[in-house]
């Protein structure tokens, strides 16, 4: 009886979540972060379920509002999570060259804004952001760990495309850079969202859209075009909502009051097929192009173009894997399966 139990004690030991001993993906997740349901919360929540992945830091960013908002929502939900061993790195508090406008100021975004964060829902969290900048903590982690980072990139790619030009050698360390951003016209629902053919995280800085395209570093791109292919409902909504942990109580208090106003909602998700790409890329189709960004102050400023020959203008661009389509049943399978993961033991 004692051997058995001893052997159930073993085996136990193995199963358990805390013992996953395979060697972590290590990322630095870059994010124009607000408090869920907003889809880069909504990305990390996802991540925060996977033990595939070691995020070895947040580098946050303006863009879908102020880099101070960004920081204190993203510490707010490490928080939550039990996870305030992540440490986060305020980085940049404006696009490299962009310029606040009336245009900017009228349309979505507050990336142009100097508002101090409101305090999250729950109040702010107790930890602080640390005092190393993101591109900082950005070059030094790859530089420490070359060939081994992979760079999750879901907000404007302003601290990103600094980093590059603080260490130029950075682009040949990275591992791997995978973008949320852009547009492709040539391929399938290839509009843009904040003008016509703009897509909003390159439009907030497109010259640092094109700095990161034309690193070098090896680019899996996630356009608007894979978005569209996304319809989260209140059936996924439902399956999240009916499991109880800290994360999930969270988007069930946030998310459902607009279903309960609009039980037929449906809503594309956007960051996270990015964050779903470092567990699985095989439920992503992609294509290789030619992928630039026009950062000319006229009427396609920040609009991304595709194509599989280079052509005049686009000489310098680089080849990218870029999304068009998915496996929704699966994909949708598996964030769900992330996000309602109890969070890991030890972290709480
Ligand atoms: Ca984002």
């Amino acid at each position: 009886m004692r051997k058995r139990l001893a052997f159930i004690f073993l085996i136990t030991l193995v199963v358990a979540p805390t013992s996953y001993t395979a060697p972590r993906q290590k990322i630095i997740f870059d994010t124009d972060f607000v408090f869920p349901p907003q889809d880069d919360a909504m990305a990390l929540i996802f991540a925060l379920g996977c033990p595939e992945l070691e995020i070895l830091g947040i580098t946050t960013v303006a863009g879908n509002k102020n880099v101070e908002r960004a920081t204190v929502d993203a510490l707010k939900v490490l928080e939550i999570a039990g996870r305030e061993d992540v440490p986060v790195f305020r980085g940049a508090g404006r696009p490299l060259v962009h310029e606040k406008d009336d245009f900017a100021v009228k349309h979505y975004g507050g990336w142009w804004s100097d508002e101090p964060a409101p305090a999250p829902p729950g109040g702010f969290a107790k930890k602080n952001a640390e005092s190393r900048s993101a591109a900082d903590f950005i070059v030094n982690t790859v530089l420490q760990n070359p060939g081994q980072i992979t760079i999750l990139a879901i907000g404007p790619l302003t601290n990103i495309a600094t980093a590059i030009r603080m260490e130029p050698g950075l682009a040949h360390s990275v591992k791997q850079l995978i973008i949320m951003g852009g547009a492709i016209a040539a391929l399938p629902d290839g509009a843009g969202n904040q003008t016509p053919n703009a897509e909003f995280n390159f439009w907030v800085d497109p010259e640092a859209a094109k700095v990161v395209l034309r690193s070098g570093i090896p680019i899996i791109l996630s356009p608007l075009n894979v978005s569209r292919k996304t319809k989260f409902s209140r059936e996924w909504f439902g399956k999240i909502a009916a499991v109880d942990t800290p994360l999930t109580r969270v988007i069930k208090e946030r998310m459902g009051p607009y279903f309960e106003k609009d039980p037929g909602r449906v809503t594309f998700m956007y960051d996270q097929i990015a964050a779903v790409t470092l567990i699985d890329p095989t439920l992503m189709k992609t294509v290789e192009l030619y992928v630039d960004v026009d950062t000319n102050h006229d009427v396609d400023y920040g609009v991304s173009v595709g194509g599989a020959q280079l052509w005049p203008g686009a000489e310098g661009a680089r080849k990218v894997l870029v999304q068009y389509d998915l496996d929704w049943d699966r994909f949708i399978n598996l964030y769900v399966e992330r996000v309602t993961r109890p969070i890991p033991q030890g972290h709480r």
